[in-house]
């Protein structure tokens, strides 16, 4: 089979075509966005019961935080209601969210935690 090779280079990025009522060409250049986002931040969540020293625990054996940080992130989610404890790839976030889910229920606390696309 002959595959041709193009002559004129791609565009870098989609470009809107329009014309306005006086014939004039407008391009606008667009970033292009395929897919879905490629990074994930795993948030926790506060609730009453769940001890501080628990969260602690979690969030250095887990996402490995040193104590003051660690300590410092579960009292932002205490105050504010959720804190971002990392950001990872798709997989590895919802591994981690898995990893805490079980720790918690395991024992015996209601700690929540989830996974969300990071806002870009
Ligand atoms: N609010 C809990 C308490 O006062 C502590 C806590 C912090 C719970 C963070 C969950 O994700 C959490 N014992």
């Amino acid at each position: 089979m002959v595959t041709k090779t193009p002559k004129y280079p791609k565009p870098k990025s989609p470009q809107v075509v329009e014309e306005d009522a006086n014939g004039t060409v407008l391009l606008e250049r667009r970033t292009q966005r395929t897919g879905p986002p490629s990074m994930y931040q795993v948030v926790m969540l506060n609730d009453d019961y769940t001890p501080m020293e628990f969260v602690v625990m979690v969030i250095q054996e887990f996402f490995g935080k040193d104590l003051e940080t660690s300590t410092q992130i579960m009292l932002k989610i205490h105050l504010d209601g959720r804190g971002v404890c990392g950001v990872y790839s798709r997989d590895i976030a919802a591994t981690k969210v898995d990893q805490v889910m079980d720790a918690a229920s395991k024992a015996g606390h209601p700690l929540q935690c989830i996974s969300e696309p990071v806002e870009q």
